[in-house]
C-alpha cells in the first residue's frame, strides 16, 4: 500500500515548521511518521491510506459525541449556506451563550474566543485587570495553552519535548508566574504568603490532563477555594478539557467547587474552533466594551462554530445519561488496563491514562517517573494494531459515546499482548 502519509509529511515539512500546525501531532517523541487523517466517523479515524484506527484522541477532547455526529454535521451544513462569517452580532452566539449561562450557575456571563489559549490568556488579563494585582499561580505540569505567561513548567507538548520553558518567553513575561505543586496546598499557601497582596489569581486544571491524567486529590480544589478567598485572589478553573466532559458543568460540578472564572475550549465548539471564558456578571463586566479589560477577535462567535457548539451541547443537555455511560466506560477501561498491564492507571470520568511506572502518579514529579521509552514502544505497537492513542505519555485517552464494551475489551487485550510478548 502506498505510504501517502510519508509523502504528505515530506511535503508538509517543506512548508510548515515540523510539518505540523501543532507540535504534539508530529509524532516526534514516538519516532514515527504522523498519520495524515482523511476522515472520521464515530470512534474511528481513517488515514490517507484508508487504514482504520480506534481513536482515543478524539481531536484532543472535542469529539465527545463521536466524530461526524449526524446532528452536528446537518446543522453545520445548513448554516454554511447562509454565509460563513460576518464580523457582526448573530443569534447563534447568543444561543450558545444562553445554553451555558442558563445551565451552569457560576457562569452568569461568557465571552467567546477562538481557542483554549485565547480563553486562558483573556481570563488572566481579566483577573489582573479586575484585582489590580500582578502575580499568577499555576501548577507544574499543567498546560493552559501557549500564551507567554503560561509557558512556565507547562504540560502537554511542552512537557513531551522536555522544554517546559519555551524560547522566546521573556523574563518579564514569565516573572509574575509563580509555580506550585499540583495536589499540594502547602506549596500554594507559601506562595500566597510570600506575595500576599499581589496574587491576582490561581489557575488550575481542575483535573490535570496534560501531564497524563492526574485527578485533583480530595480537598485540593476546596482548599484552593479557601486560600483564594483568604488572600483575595480569583480562582480560575481551566476547563478546556474537563468542561462539558466530566459533567455538563465540568469539574466545578463534578467536585462541587465554584471557581470565579472558567475557561473553555474543545467540546464547547463541537469540533470547530471555539474557546470561551466566563464567570460572574460583576467580574465579566470589566471586559471591553463595558469595562477596561480589552479583548477582541475577528472570528470570535463565528456563526458556523457557534452552530456546531450549540448542537453538541444540546445533545449533552438532552441526554444526561451520556455522562453515566462515559464515566462507567472510563472506569472499565482503567480497571482492565490495570489488571492487564500492572502499571499505574489514573482515571476520572471518561479521561484515562496509563503511566509506565508502578508508583502512584499525583503530580509533575511523579508523572516524570514514567518510562517514556516504554510508552513509545507500546504506542508503535498499538498503532500497528489499529489503535490510535495520543503520541505522548503526557496526554489522556478520551472516550466518546461511540465506544462499545467490545472496543474497550479489544484495547485491553491488545495492551496485554504487547506487554507480555
Ligand atoms: P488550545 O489553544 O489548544 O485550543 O487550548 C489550549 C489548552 C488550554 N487548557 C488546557 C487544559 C488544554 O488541555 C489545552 C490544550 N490541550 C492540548 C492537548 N493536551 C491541545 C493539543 C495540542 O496542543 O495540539
Amino acid at each position: 500500500m502506498s505510504n501517502q502519509s510519508q509523502n504528505l509529511f515530506e511535503r508538509a515539512q517543506k512548508v510548515m515548521p515540523g510539518g505540523v500546525n501543532s507540535p504534539v501531532r508530529a509524532f516526534k517523541s514516538v519516532g514515527l511518521t504522523p498519520r495524515f487523517i482523511d476522515r472520521a466517523c464515530g470512534n474511528k479515524i481513517y488515514d490517507a491510506e484508508g487504514r482504520e484506527y480506534l481513536d482515543y484522541v478524539g481531536s484532543w477532547g472535542p469529539m465527545i459525541l463521536g466524530h461526524a455526529d449526524p446532528k452536528v454535521i446537518e446543522a453545520v451544513q445548513k448554516r454554511v449556506e447562509k454565509g460563513l462569517s460576518f464580523g457582526a452580532c448573530t443569534e447563534a452566539e447568543v444561543e450558545l451563550a444562553e445554553l451555558i449561562t442558563s445551565n451552569i450557575d457560576h457562569i452568569e456571563m461568557i465571552r467567546m474566543v477562538n481557542s483554549g489559549t485565547e480563553a486562558v490568556m483573556s481570563a488572566l488579563r481579566l483577573a489582573r485587570g479586575y484585582s489590580k494585582k500582578n502575580k499568577i499561580i499555576k501548577f507544574e505540569g499543567c498546560y493552559h495553552g501557549h500564551s507567554d505567561a503560561m509557558l512556565v513548567k507547562a504540560g502537554s507538548g511542552a512537557m513531551t519535548f522536555g522544554d517546559p520553558d519555551s524560547a522566546g518567553v521573556t523574563k518579564g513575561a514569565a516573572e509574575d508566574t509563580l509555580l506550585a505543586r499540583y495536589n499540594d496546598l502547602t506549596s500554594v499557601e507559601a506562595l500566597m504568603r510570600e506575595n500576599k497582596d499581589d496574587v491576582a489569581c490561581v489557575i488550575v486544571e481542575a483535573t490535570a490532563a496534560n501531564m497524563g491524567v492526574v485527578p485533583a486529590a480530595a480537598g485540593f480544589l476546596a482548599g484552593l477555594r479557601k486560600l483564594c478567598d483568604q488572600y483575595g485572589a480569583l480562582l480560575i478553573f481551566d476547563e478546556v478539557i474537563t468542561g462539558f466532559r466530566l459533567a455538563f458543568g465540568g469539574a466545578a460540578e463534578y467536585f462541587g467547587v465554584k471557581p470565579d472564572l472558567v475557561t473553555y475550549g474543545k467540546i464547547i465548539g463541537g469540533g470547530m474552533p471555539v474557546g470561551a471564558y466566563g464567570g460572574s456578571r460583576e467580574i465579566m463586566e470589566h471586559v471591553s466594551p463595558v469595562g477596561s479589560v480589552y479583548q477582541a477577535g475577528t472570528l470570535s462567535g463565528n456563526p458556523i462554530a457557534m452552530t456546531a457548539g450549540i448542537e453538541a451541547l444540546k445533545q449533552l443537555l438532552e441526554k444526561p445519561e451520556i455522562y453515566t455511560q462515559l464515566n462507567e466506560m472510563g472506569a472499565y477501561l482503567a480497571d482492565g488496563l490495570r489488571e492487564a498491564c500492572g502499571f499505574t492507571v489514573n482515571n476520572i470520568g471518561s479521561l484515562t491514562c496509563m503511566f509506565y511506572t508502578k508508583e502512584p502518579v499525583s503530580d509533575y514529579d511523579s508523572a516524570c517517573k514514567s518510562d517514556t521509552a516504554g510508552f513509545s514502544h507500546v504506542f508503535r505497537e498499538l498503532l500497528a494494531a489499529g489503535i490510535y492513542v495520543a503520541p505522548s505519555q503526557y496526554e489522556a485517552m478520551f472516550l466518546n459515546t461511540a465506544f462499545s464494551k467490545e472496543d474497550l475489551d479489544f484495547t485491553i487485550e491488545t495492551y496485554r499482548k504487547i506487554l507480555t510478548q
